[in-house]
């Protein structure tokens, strides 16, 4: 009886010791091993075996030196890994135009990459989203993207821009004040429009054509409903529903992100002209942003000028007002998705366009 109760106990102390053995080997291996491969994984191993390239970015403040370096020269077909850290406050980075990539906040001592492959010639910026400084809007850089078999020549560029172009060509002044002496009383509502344009029985096609929306002020097209028998309100929410038609709830998700990341800290979340960049006239000094940023939501101002001059001035930027020039971040498509969602700043939209 007794000699069996003392072997189970030596079992016992034996399992004991080795568990504490076990217990070291697993603490060296938490508290030195691992650090030891993960660190060595990320910086040694993964470089030599990835096939790609690693370019490294610092991005700060554009006082602070800006991104550093400002302009990458990348083979088409050629995979690389963008490497971003920050130095001095928080950024945020994207790279456009189209190409769907935005990595989100960097914070001081972070480090965020992504792998990215460039099918053909063209020019691509990387820029900073998060609004960081007053300089914050010159804080961009350029991709070259070259042909391998001709790698001396500059690629080519998209040319002009057609909008752009047809505007300049009928003498359009983009910069021209466009006041409507004629606002709505209330909100013009979408909803309510899409019944009254349900009673107008057969639209005319100019009218439901987006190309005719897009060089029409609503201003203009309301004068033209009311001249055909709409009354004044009826004819305003008839406005509201066209001007919004091209909206569905993918493309306000998307405008709206691109609207908060690029131009609230300006033009004010709520499209009011009041966002941080506006509200000291310091800044305006430092950015040398010589007009206030425009309130999207003043019907006055906003409904007598047309989508083509929204979509221009987007492009082109303001002459030394403090607009940035978006023409190198944004696709013709996003720009004409902004300049769908600014009608929303006026308009009540349909909440069946809701997200
Ligand atoms: C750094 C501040 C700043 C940012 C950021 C900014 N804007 Fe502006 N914007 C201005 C200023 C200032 C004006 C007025 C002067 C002018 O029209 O050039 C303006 C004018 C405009 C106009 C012309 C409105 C009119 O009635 O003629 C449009 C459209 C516009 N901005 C759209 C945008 C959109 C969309 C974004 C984001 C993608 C954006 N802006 C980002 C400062 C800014
Ligand atoms: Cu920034």
């Amino acid at each position: 009886m007794r000699l069996m109760s003392e072997k189970r106990l030596d079992r016992f102390r034996l399992v004991e010791g080795r568990g504490e053995l076990l217990a070291m080997v697993a603490l060296i291996l938490v508290v030195v091993v691992l650090p030891i491969s993960v660190l060595g994984y990320q910086f040694v191993l993964r470089p030599a075996l990835a096939d790609v390239r690693t370019i490294d970015v610092m991005a700060a403040a554009p006082e602070a030196g800006g991104f550093q370096p400002d302009a990458i020269r990348v083979a088409a077909g050629e995979t690389v890994r963008l490497r971003f850290s920050v130095p001095d406050v928080p950024h945020g980075i994207a790279i456009g135009p189209g190409l769907d990539l935005d990595l989100g906040h960097v914070d001081p001592g972070q480090v965020k990459e992504v792998d990215v492959t460039f099918p053909e010639p063209g020019r691509y910026t990387f820029y900073c989203n998060s609004w960081c400084s007053p300089n914050h809007w010159r804080m961009r850089g350029t991709i070259e993207v070259y042909d391998p078999q001709t790698p001396e020549a500059l690629p080519a560029s998209d040319g002009p821009d057609p909008v752009l172009e047809s505007l300049t060509a009928r003498g359009v002044d983009i910069d021209a004040p466009h006041e409507t002496p004629m606002p709505p009383h209330g909100r013009p509502s979408a909803a309510r429009g899409v019944d009254v344009v349900k009673q107008m029985g057969e639209l005319p096609a100019v009218l439901t054509a987006p190309e005719w929306r897009r060089t029409l002020s609503p201003a203009k097209a309301w004068e033209a409903l009311v001249t055909a028998g709409l009354s004044q309100a009826e004819a305003w929410d008839a406005v509201a529903y066209l001007w919004l038609a091209e909206m569905d709830a993918e493309r306000l998700k998307r405008a709206s992100t691109l609207y908060a990341k690029n131009c609230a800290a300006c033009h004010g979340e709520a499209g009011d002209g009041q966002g941080v960049a506006a509200r000291s006239l310091d800044q305006h000094a430092d950015m040398n942003m010589l007009e206030e940023p425009v309130a999207f939501n003043n019907p006055s101002t906003m409904l007598g000028g047309s989508g083509e001059i929204y979509y221009a001035k987007l492009r082109r930027g303001g002459m030394g007002t403090g607009m940035p020039s978006f023409g190198p971040i944004f696709t013709p498509d996003e720009t004409w998705m902004l300049v769908d969602y600014l009608w929303a700043f006026v308009f009540d939209l349909d909440p069946n366009q809701g997200p």
